[in-house]
């Protein structure tokens, strides 16, 4: 395990933000031998003002939509040069992963490029003013699916990109969240000591568009896990072998919901019971299919 310092202090991260303290724990897991390419987004924008970069590792960005495209690419150069051990990284938000650069890192798992796939899960586009996107979840509010007097907030249940890339035959899927920073560090190391196409999806709470304080990253995202609406599991050659059980630490959904300005309005408008009953529904859900 390598030290915080291969992700530089200094960038231009909101305070607390989520997608820096995913970043560095990826690379506390990698190590410092490792190639990381970075779509557009918060985490490149922030961390790469020219002529600035906070990263202490070989990086490059790549287009919105191609980040698993120009990771295979550097992966089969590696491999026509004859060098080894060199690990290929690839870390987007879920907009860059989930949405517009689908295509291509289906692409990437199906070839089965030896790589990694860091997913930044912060449930919206945020470094344009957090629209929606297939990772929002239901009933929050966001630019594009704004709650008001018709409108709940976003309609629609959030994308299962874990199983989206199970489906590729990846041998090694795992969940994990900015609260467990150790189970994301081995999570990581694993990942990347595995053969072929791996993936790993975190839960990423970001202050600024779900709205709540810079010092409560780490609350929220913990609430996530003990309401059962973010479970962490892997999936080793396809089969559930590891998971986190909750236990006697369930919380109820409203918890979580009630950190958040996203899912203010759930509290205040007629009909929000009955919603939130729908998003408790999705948290049951994932208690009983995970055995949480
Ligand atoms: C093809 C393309 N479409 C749209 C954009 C504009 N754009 C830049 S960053 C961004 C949002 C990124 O969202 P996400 O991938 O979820 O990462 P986050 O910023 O939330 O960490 C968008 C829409 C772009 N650069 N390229
Ligand atoms: S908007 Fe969110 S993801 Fe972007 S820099 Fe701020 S905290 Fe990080």
């Amino acid at each position: 395990m390598k030290s915080i310092s291969l992700l530089a202090p200094g960038h231009r991260g909101c305070a607390g933000c989520c997608d820096a303290m995913a970043a560095k724990f990826t690379l506390m897991g990698a190590g410092e031998d490792c190639i990381v390419v970075s779509p557009t987004g918060c985490l490149e924008v922030m961390t790469t003002p020219y002529p600035e970069t906070s990263w202490d590792v070989p990086w490059i960005h790549s287009l919105f939509e191609n980040a698993g495209a120009v990771a295979s690419g550097i992966e089969a150069g590696l491999k026509a040069l004859g060098k080894q051990g060199t690990k290929v990284i690839a870390m987007g938000g879920d907009g860059a992963t989930m949405d517009i650069g689908l295509q291509a890192l289906s692409g990437a798992f199906e070839r089965g490029h030896n790589i990694t796939y860091v997913c930044i899960d912060n449930e919206a586009y945020m470094n344009t003013g957090v629209q929606r996107s297939a990772a929002t979840p239901y009933g929050a509010s966001t630019t594009t699916s704004p709650a008001g007097k018709v409108s709940f907030g976003n309609p629609r249940p959030k994308k299962n990109m874990p199983a989206i890339i199970l489906a590729h035959g990846s041998p090694y899927v795992a969940t994990t969240s900015l609260a467990y920073p150790k189970d994301m560090i081995a999570k990581v190391k694993k990942a990347t000591e595995i053969e072929g196409p791996t993936y790993i999806h975190c839960h990423a709470p970001c202050t600024t568009g779900w709205g709540f304080d810079t010092s409560k990253t780490v609350e929220v995202a913990r609430m996530a896990v003990q309401t059962g609406l973010w479970p962490l599991y892997e999936v080793e050659d396809g089969k559930v072998t590891k998971v986190r059980k909750i236990g006697n630490n369930k919380k109820p959904v409203e918890e979580y919901l009630k950190m958040q300005r996203r899912f203010k309005h759930l509290f205040t408008m007629e009909g929000g019971a009955e919603e939130i009953a729908k998003i408790q529904a999705i948290a049951d859900k994932n208690i009983e299919e995970f055995g949480l």
